[in-house]
């Protein structure tokens, strides 16, 4: 029997019915809990619609429960933990994305990692969101760190072939990912390449600094926009504001 979708599954469906969404990452080695909640309220209030909390290596429990302690109590949209590892499993949260990074060449990150995690994550009531989470090139930090095989940027037909993996694994999202602080997003031909074949929501991130870009991703048909530096570097400004737009835009269509 396949389990019903948790709460938080529910409500992104629910509202990926009315169109795209958008996530901000926050780092909660760099913007630690009242930090954190701050930059989440100001981001929900222009309408981002769930907070991610991860990106740095090495966080513990505690410094991930605290942050989501904090951002959950300062906004009413999901927290969600972006892991790094098992110190990331924090029940403070309201869901976990339970990624395998589907190019990675380490198996632990493939599934050994989630083994090992995923009795805790049962014990604590944490909602785990199935989710193939697969880096294109540059790949930045994430990718030399997970040891990724990266998708070249002109290789659509390689994140084709591991997205419909990845669905026919069940997994319930596909994230790709150009890296933290990319200088360019994923390629759109790559995007519409991947869109075109998956019947799963599609998460894009890594490099998204402004609103032309935005438009360009959600054209190409990206269900979830993922920013994380542009706050970290910018605040709340222009830039933010132009990507929230867009979306905006989009759900309104
Ligand atoms: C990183 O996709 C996210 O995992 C966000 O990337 O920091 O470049 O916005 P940026």
């Amino acid at each position: 029997m396949t389990p019903a979708p948790g709460r938080v599954q529910a409500y992104l469906e629910e509202q990926l019915r009315a169109g795209p969404l958008h996530f901000t990452l926050i780092d909660p080695d760099k913007s630690p809990g009242e930090k954190a909640a701050q930059v989440a309220r100001g981001a929900v209030e222009l309408g981002s619609h769930a907070i991610l909390l991860g990106g740095s290596t090495g966080i513990s429990r505690g410094a991930m429960g605290a942050t989501a302690a904090a951002v959950k109590n300062a906004v009413p949209v999901p927290v969600i933990i972006f892991p790094e590892g098992e110190g990331s499993v924090a029940p403070e949260a309201d869901a976990i994305l339970f990624m395998s990074l589907l190019n990675s060449r380490r198996l632990d990150l493939v599934i050994r990692t989630h083994a090992r995690a995923a009795p805790a994550i049962r014990a604590l009531g944490l909602e785990a969101i199935p989710l193939g989470y697969l880096i294109v090139a540059p790949g930045m930090r994430v990718g030399e760190v997970g040891e990724a095989d990266a998708v070249p940027r002109d290789a659509p037909e390689q994140a084709v072939g591991y997205a419909l993996a990845a669905e026919y694994l069940g997994m319930r999202y596909v994230y790709l990912e150009a890296g933290s602080g990319a200088p360019a997003p994923v390629p759109v031909p790559l995007v519409e390449a991947v869109r075109g074949v998956l019947s799963i929501p599609l998460i894009v991130g890594g490099g998204i600094r402004g609103g032309p870009e935005a438009r360009a991703l959600l054209d190409a048909g990206a269900n979830i926009l993922v920013t994380g530096t542009i706050t970290e570097e910018e605040g709340l400004g222009d830039g933010f504001r132009a990507i929230l737009a867009e979306v905006r835009q989009s759900r309104d269509a």
